[in-house]
């Protein structure tokens, strides 16, 4: 799969809270770090964009369970836990894009009240590599905004975890129906 100009690679969320001694355990979230590592490589090496996003919750964000959510509190801007999950290596011009800061508003997809869309639009961006977690929530939204912005997008199956296997098998099947194309990351690095 040769790489170009015109595709990218997204991040998405891959923060310490997210890793398996995290707040909000991935399980082995852990092992997908040397496979994106490798993968951000190839990318930086051709000079082709590299998107990072992260959860970044207020400490009132409504989507922790103090504050009536479902989830356990994570993320919360300016912790250790919202960092980037230690031993990922980003590089020095990386595009980080922070989501899900309003109190209000819950944000599973990186181009929701973001301005991704908008970079993409201005570099020229016509495919999209895309790992990270978790697969079934912040991964799945992600790629279901880019493809539905007509965006071609390949999904790194090894370079994606779920909170919940089942439920990850699932949004992996969605995901395909909507035309997102499944890889491996041998097929880029
Ligand atoms: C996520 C649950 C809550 C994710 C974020 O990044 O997939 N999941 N907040
Ligand atoms: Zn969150």
């Amino acid at each position: 799969m040769g790489l170009r100009k015109g595709d990218c690679l997204i991040i998405v969320d891959m923060q310490n809270d997210f890793m398996p001694s995290g707040a909000l355990p991935v399980p082995d979230s852990d092992k997908i770090i040397p496979i994106l590592n490798s993968c951000i490589e190839v990318f930086r090496k051709k000079s082709l964009p590299i998107f990072a996003s992260r959860d970044w919750h207020p400490p009132n964000h409504c989507s922790f369970k103090e504050n009536g959510g479902t989830w356990p509190r994570h993320c919360v801007q300016g912790t250790k836990g919202a960092d980037f999950a230690d031993g990922l290596i980003l590089p020095e011009d990386v595009i980080v894009i922070s989501k899900a800061t309003d109190p209000e508003k819950e944000a599973y997809s990186a181009l929701k009240d973001t301005n991704l869309s908008e970079i993409l639009r201005q570099k020229g961006i016509k495919r999209c590599f895309v790992g990270g977690v978790a697969t079934e929530y912040c991964v799945f939204n992600t790629v279901m905004d880019l493809l539905s912005l007509g965006y071609e997008v390949y999904l790194i199956s090894d370079a994606i975890k779920p909170v919940n296997f089942e439920d990850g098998k699932r949004a992996i099947d969605e995901m395909k129906k909507k035309g997102a194309r499944i890889i491996n990351s041998g097929e880029i690095a």
